[in-house]
C-alpha cells in the first residue's frame, strides 16, 4: 500500500476507536511473568485486549494466528484449547482464558484491584468502533501468508493506537512471526504526536522516572515507534516502512 495512504488508514482506525491504547498510565501492578496472548491483528475482540494491554502498561508474547495460520496450533493447545480469539494464558496465576469478555474483567481485577465491572466493555458500540477500524485496515493483519518461521521470537516495541506500529503488527500477524510485545503508552501529555514534533514537550522532553520509556531513551537516545530487534538476524530498526520492507525480505516466501 501507498505509504501516505497506510498511515491515513491506520489514523482512523485509531480514530474510530477514540484513540484507546494509546495512555499507559493506570496504575497497575506489572505481572511478574510475562502474559501470552493468542491474538489476530485485525480482529475486533484482540483489538480492545491489546488496548487494555496498553492502558495497563503490560507487555505481552504474542502469538499471531491469522486466518488460515497453523503454526501455533500446537502451542494453542497446550496454553488455551479451545479456537476462540483473543486467548490469553497468564503463567503468574497460571489462568487461561477466551475472548475479550472474559480477558478484560480478569486483567482489571487481578492487576489493577478495581471491580471486573470497571473494566472496558465489549459493548456493541465498542465492538463496532472496534469492527469498523478493523474494516478500513482490512486485509491486512487478517490472513494467512506463506512465510518462514524464525527461531527466536523478535521484540517489537509499540503501542496500540499507534499509526506507525500499527501496520508491522500486521505483517509481523500474517507472517505469524512471534513476538515480545513491549508497550509504550503515553504517560504525559508531552508524549503526544509524532516523535520528531512534540507540540506539548514545552523545552527538553524528560519521560517519566522509572519508566520503561526513560529506559528505551536512555538507550537509543530517542523515543520513537514503532522500534524492531530480531535477535535471529542481529537487526535492531526503527522506521516504520524500512521494518516492513525488512519483514518482507527475510520472512515472506
Ligand atoms: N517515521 C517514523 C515515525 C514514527 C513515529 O513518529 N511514531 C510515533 C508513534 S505513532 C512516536 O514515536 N511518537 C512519539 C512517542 O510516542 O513518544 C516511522 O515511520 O516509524
Amino acid at each position: 500500500m501507498n505509504k501516505n495512504l497506510e498511515l491515513l488508514s491506520s489514523t482512523i482506525a485509531s480514530s474510530l476507536r477514540l484513540w484507546r491504547g494509546t495512555w499507559g498510565d493506570k496504575p497497575s501492578h506489572t505481572p511478574e511473568k510475562l502474559l501470552v496472548l493468542f491474538d489476530r491483528e485485525d480482529d475486533a475482540e484482540c483489538r480492545l485486549v491489546r488496548e487494555a494491554l496498553t492502558e495497563l502498561n503490560f507487555d505481552a508474547l504474542v502469538y499471531p494466528c491469522p486466518i488460515g495460520g497453523t503454526r501455533f496450533a500446537a502451542k494453542r493447545k497446550k496454553f488455551a484449547p479451545g479456537t476462540q480469539l483473543p486467548a490469553l494464558y497468564d503463567p503468574n496465576t497460571g489462568k487461561t482464558l477466551a475472548g475479550a469478555e472474559k480477558i478484560l474483567p480478569y486483567l482489571y481485577s487481578e492487576y489493577l484491584g478495581t471491580n471486573a465491572s470497571d473494566a472496558p466493555k465489549v459493548s456493541p458500540l465498542n465492538m463496532l468502533g472496534a469492527q469498523l477500524a478493523g474494516l478500513v485496515r482490512s486485509p491486512m493483519g487478517l490472513e494467512v501468508r506463506e512465510s518462514t518461521a524464525p527461531k527466536k521470537n523478535l521484540t517489537l516495541y509499540s503501542f496500540e493506537s499507534s499509526p506507525y506500529s500499527r501496520p508491522v503488527r500486521e505483517r509481523l500477524c500474517e507472517l505469524e512471526l512471534p513476538y515480545h510485545l513491549i508497550n509504550l503508552g503515553k504517560l504525559q501529555w508531552a508524549e503526544l504526536g509524532p516523535a520528531i514534533a512534540r507540540p506539548f514537550a514545552f523545552g527538553k522532553y524528560e519521560p517519566v522516572a522509572g519508566s520503561k520509556r526513560e529506559a528505551f531513551l536512555k538507550e537509543h537516545g530517542k523515543v520513537q515507534l514503532p522500534y524492531l530487534i530480531d535477535p535471529n538476524h542481529k537487526i535492531k530498526m526503527f522506521e516504520s516502512t524500512a521494518i516492513l520492507d525488512y519483514l518482507e525480505r527475510t520472512y515472506a516466501k
